[in-house]
């Protein structure tokens, strides 16, 4: 986690990057924070996080989910142990630096957990929810930023990064379904989920994105610069 000093007495506002594997959030979430912080350093921090592993407690619980690859995990545990790294994120870091005002970047959230154990692993959708909810309290993103890109694409990109995480040694299929589930999670939740074509530069896409937050108005307060 980085925290840029600003301060502030906005209310706070958590801002998710969602996405196939490799679509590139790590990378906008980081060049989204350096031009945040460059036009609210007067209002309020820029904080990024990411699931799994945005807490100490997380890092654990991603080791045993990502890393330790070689071992079995049930359908089951895996979604809780995905809800229990969220539970602890939220109470520990994304709820506590909204409360400060602060502007929470965060990569992966609940959307995740729909679209792999749901769509993915195939999970019933009331039982998904009943675990995020109990995991976030129902906190939701502001807005979420939908990186969308070609499942194989997407693994190509990650796929020489040595071996592949447990999720992604999962099948093409299996990426199919994440991906299809986001589609329908932005058509059924327009007003919190915008679609990015990730299949562009990095420059196109960071500047989409830095473009649909100056259109944010609840984003910005008067003192703090809306355009370049
Ligand atoms: N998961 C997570 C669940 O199943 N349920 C849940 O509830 C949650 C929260 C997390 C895994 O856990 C699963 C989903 C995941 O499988 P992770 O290691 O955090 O594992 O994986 P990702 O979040 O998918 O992160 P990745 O690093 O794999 O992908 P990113 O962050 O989307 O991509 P990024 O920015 O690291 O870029 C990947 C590569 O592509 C290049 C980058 O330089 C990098 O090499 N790249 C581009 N190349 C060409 N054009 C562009 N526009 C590019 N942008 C980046």
């Amino acid at each position: 986690m980085n925290i840029y000093p600003i301060g502030g007495e906005m209310s706070g506002k958590f801002i998710v990057f969602e996405g196939v594997e490799g679509a590139g959030k790590t990378t906008q979430i980081q060049q989204t924070a350096t031009w945040l912080q460059g036009r609210c350093s007067q209002d309020r921090s820029i904080i990024t996080t990411r699931e799994p592993g945005g807490t100490k407690l997380g890092l654990k619980i991603r080791q045993i989910l990502l890393e330790e690859s070689d071992s079995w995990v049930s359908n089951r545990t895996e979604l809780l142990l995905y809800g229990a790294d969220r539970a602890q994120h939220v109470a520990a870091v994304i709820q506590p630096q909204l409360d400060r005002g602060n502007i929470v970047l965060c990569d992966r959230f609940t959307d995740s957990t729909i679209a792999y154990q749901g769509y993915g692993r195939g999970f019933d959708r009331s039982e998904i929810d009943k675990v995020n909810h109990l995991a976030t309290g129902g906190l939701q993103s502001d807005l979420t930023f939908w990186l969308d890109l070609d499942v194989t694409i997407g693994l190509q990109r990650v796929g020489g990064r040595g071996k592949p995480d447990r999720i992604e040694q999962a099948s093409v299929d299996f990426h199919h379904r994440v991906r299809q589930g986001y589609q329908e999670l932005a058509t059924n939740y327009p007003d919190r989920i915008v679609r990015i074509d990730a299949d562009r530069s990095e420059a196109a896409i960071q500047t989409e994105i830095q473009s649909l937050l100056i259109q944010a108005k609840w984003l910005w307060t008067e003192t703090t610069p809306i355009e370049d």
